[in-house]
């Protein structure tokens, strides 16, 4: 039993870790240390400096405000209706809105290729995504923001707009329409 070495919490295993660290190592921790800090102070200078906050207009609005806009939009410019969703044809240059809620796009747009828009979409409850399909465009659709949207459509045909942000049991459902008409 004599050369049986035991390791417990009574007997600790041999190592070096209380010998001071040699240069090198410190040296490296140094740099790591300030590499850290330069990273944490890109935090808030990437926010004002770094232009990755959505492009375009963007205010806040309450659901309602957003849902009082969405319903005037609908009354002026509705032309049709699509499985209980209006379908509307606004004119070109005019503020468009979308709306998002689980678990529909509303409504189905109409839009003359050429022609600019300014697409203001909301959301009436939780996050959503709106894609836009096959046009693959991407954008974040909060609750509390109306993020307006410059767009002039240069493709004429049938474009689908799918929630990419998981909201609830029929979130996989939440297919809108846009139809670019020459
Ligand atoms: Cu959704």
């Amino acid at each position: 039993m004599e050369n049986m070495e035991l390791h417990s919490g009574i007997m600790p295993v041999k190592g070096i870790w209380w010998k001071p660290a040699p240069a090198q190592e410190k040296r490296w921790v140094i740099i790591s240390f300030i590499w850290c800090l330069i990273l944490f102070a890109m935090m808030p200078l990437w926010h004002f400096k770094g232009g990755q906050n959505p492009a375009g207009i963007r205010t806040r609005v309450t659901a309602d405000e957003f849902e009082t806009r969405l319903n005037k939009f609908i009354k002026d410019y509705q032309v049709g209706e699509e499985k209980g969703i209006p379908v509307v044809q606004p004119p070109a240059g005019s503020d468009v809105y979308i709306a998002a809620r689980m678990w529909q796009w509303s409504p189905i747009l109409k839009l003359k290729k050429g022609a600019e828009y300014t697409i203001h979409l909301s959301s009436l409850d939780a996050n959503h995504g709106f894609s836009l399909y096959p046009a693959r465009l991407n954008f974040q659709v909060v609750p509390g923001y109306d993020y307006g949207l410059k767009m002039a459509p240069d493709q004429a045909g049938t474009f689908y707009i799918i929630c990419n942000e998981f909201c609830g049991i029929n979130h996989h459902n939440m297919i809108g329409e846009i139809i670019v008409e020459e």
